[in-house]
C-alpha cells in the first residue's frame, strides 16, 4: 500500500525551514499533503489563498521531487483531513524544547483520534532558527527578508502586494 503524509502548518508565510522539511518528508513518502490550516491561536498576515498560491509556487520553484499535493483545511480536525486521503503519518519539524512541547499532546491526541501517527524531523542546522513569525516582524518592519523564505515569498513580500 501507498505511504502517504500530511505536512500541517500555518505557512504565514511559507520559510526555508518548512521547504526543507517538505523536500525531505517527500523522499519519505509516496505522497505528500502540504496542509496549509488556520491557527486560531496566531493572528494571520496573509489570507489561507495567498499562503497556498505562495507554498505552490516555491514547492515548483524548489524543484521538490515526488508527488506534493498542496490543498487548505479550515473545518473540522486535521485528522480528518488526514483519514479522507488515506494518510497514516503526520510530518512536523521539531526546532526546539517548545515545538516539542507544543507538538507531544497534540501528538498523542491525534493518535488516539485517528491511529495517525506523528513523525518529527530536526531541522537543518541551516534553517534551524528561521520561523514565520520572525519573517513577519522583519516584513513589517520594512527589512530584508531574502535570507529567510523561498524566492517566490521574497519577491511577493518584497513588491509590497500584500493588502495589510
Ligand atoms: N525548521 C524545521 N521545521 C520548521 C521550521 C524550521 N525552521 N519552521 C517551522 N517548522 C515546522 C513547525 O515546527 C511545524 O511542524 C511546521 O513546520 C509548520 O509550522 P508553522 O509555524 O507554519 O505552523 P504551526 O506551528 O502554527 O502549526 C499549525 C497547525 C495548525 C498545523 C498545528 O497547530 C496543528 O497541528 N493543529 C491541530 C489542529 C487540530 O486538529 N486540533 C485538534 C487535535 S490536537
Amino acid at each position: 500500500s501507498s505511504r502517504i503524509a500530511v505536512v500541517p502548518g500555518s505557512f504565514d508565510p511559507p520559510t526555508l525551514g518548512h521547504l526543507d522539511v517538505i523536500r525531505r518528508a517527500a523522499g519519505l513518502y509516496d505522497q505528500l499533503h502540504v496542509l496549509v490550516v488556520h491557527n486560531p491561536d496566531k493572528e494571520a498576515m496573509l489570507p489561507i489563498a495567498q499562503r497556498l498560491a505562495l507554498l505552490e509556487e516555491s514547492i515548483a520553484d524548489a524543484d521538490v521531487d515526488g508527488d506534493v499535493v498542496v490543498a487548505a483545511w479550515s473545518v473540522g480536525l486535521l485528522v480528518d483531513y488526514a483519514v479522507d486521503v488515506g494518510a497514516g503519518v503526520l510530518v512536523k519539524g521539531i526546532r526546539s524544547q517548545v515545538d516539542v512541547a507544543y507538538e507531544t499532546p497534540m501528538a498523542i491526541v491525534n493518535r488516539h483520534l485517528a491511529e495517525i501517527e506523528t513523525v518529527f524531523l530536526l531541522p537543518d542546522p541551516a534553517h534551524a532558527m528561521v520561523s514565520s513569525s520572525l519573517v513577519r516582524q522583519v516584513a513589517s518592519l520594512g527589512g530584508d527578508v531574502s535570507p529567510f523564505v523561498p524566492g517566490p515569498v521574497a519577491r511577493f513580500l518584497d513588491t509590497g502586494s500584500r493588502g495589510i
